[in-house]
């Protein structure tokens, strides 16, 4: 699992480090990812659940979908890779952490610049007047809400065929041109726009290093492939790279 002196040398002279994640580095926190055979859309489609139609076809199931991924992620502790991720932040001048993911698993673990690409699941909003509605008591709730103008309460994520977060993504972009290494861990680059940001890195002369224990369509234009678990890669290379700073 030895990372390469590469990628050590480019971490030990970068300015900025962009760690791009997916489901996968999540995954052995316990939270289920998307495609795994156990995964989410193992039992329902995407289509069916993550996108407005659904929600305003049948509000209730879609909010129950979201309270039980919601249970899962508050009850989730942050695994050995997020916490490196952030550990990171020591050893570099500058890292953002850009995810797609909505589980708040980042920030929990210390990273104090998380771009969350896909919005947050521990957020809401009225479809109607688009009212937020943060208080964390609405997690629990079994009922999907409404609000006072009489629209539903819905999750504030980034649903298929919506826009991302124009904030986000502006920034976003910008980072992955400008990174010195981009690390892409445990997403299967297969959504869009956000499996752009890692071509964008090599466009612009960032050392690309996939971190996924499967190939994805990345894998064939990223200069590294670590195929291991996150939560295993992530803590060698961080330890590695404390220890060459240290060494100097
Ligand atoms: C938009 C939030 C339009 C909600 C999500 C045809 C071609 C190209 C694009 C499209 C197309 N048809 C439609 C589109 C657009 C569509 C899209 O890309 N569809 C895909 C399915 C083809 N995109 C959109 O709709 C986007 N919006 O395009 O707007 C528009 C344009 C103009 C004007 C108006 C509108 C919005 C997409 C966002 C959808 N929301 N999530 C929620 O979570 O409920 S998507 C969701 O799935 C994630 O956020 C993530 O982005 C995506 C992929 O999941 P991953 O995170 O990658 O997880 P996955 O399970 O797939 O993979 C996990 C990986 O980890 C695996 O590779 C596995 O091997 C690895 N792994 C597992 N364990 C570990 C590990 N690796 C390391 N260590 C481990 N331990
Ligand atoms: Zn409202």
């Amino acid at each position: 699992m030895q990372p390469s002196n590469t990628l050590l040398q480019r971490l030990a002279n970068a300015r900025l480090v962009v760690v791009f994640t997916g489901a996968g580095v999540s995954a052995e926190s316990g939270i289920s990812t998307f495609r795994s055979p156990d995964g989410l859309w193992a039992k329902f489609s995407p289509q069916e659940l993550a996108n407005v139609d659904a929600f305003l076809r049948n509000p209730q199931l879609v909010w129950e979908w979201y309270q039980a991924r919601r249970q899962a992620m508050t009850q989730a502790q942050p695994n050995a890779g997020h916490r490196a991720i952030a550990a990171l932040e020591t050893l570099i001048p500058k890292v953002v952490v850009i995810t797609q993911n909505i589980d708040g698993l980042h920030a929990r673990a210390g990273s104090g610049d998380v771009i969350e690409l896909h919005g947050s699941a521990l957020r809401n909003f009225c479809i109607q007047c688009r009212r937020r509605y943060d208080d964390p008591a609405l997690l629990t709730l079994q009922e999907v809400q409404q609000c006072q103008c009489g629209g539903f309460i819905r999750p504030d994520v980034v649903w298929f065929g919506e826009m991302l977060p124009a904030d986000a993504v502006e920034r976003a972009w910008q980072l992955a041109a400008e990174a010195t290494v981009l690390f892409s861990v445990g997403t299967s680059s297969l959504v869009w726009p956000a499996a752009e940001l890692p071509f964008v890195a090599l466009e612009n002369g960032g050392y690309v290093v996939e971190i996924n224990t499967e190939t994805t369509p990345l894998t064939p234009k990223a200069h590294e492939h670590l195929p291991f678990p996150s939560g295993a890669v992530l803590p060698e290379i961080v330890g590695m790279l404390r220890t060459m700073k240290e060494e100097g």
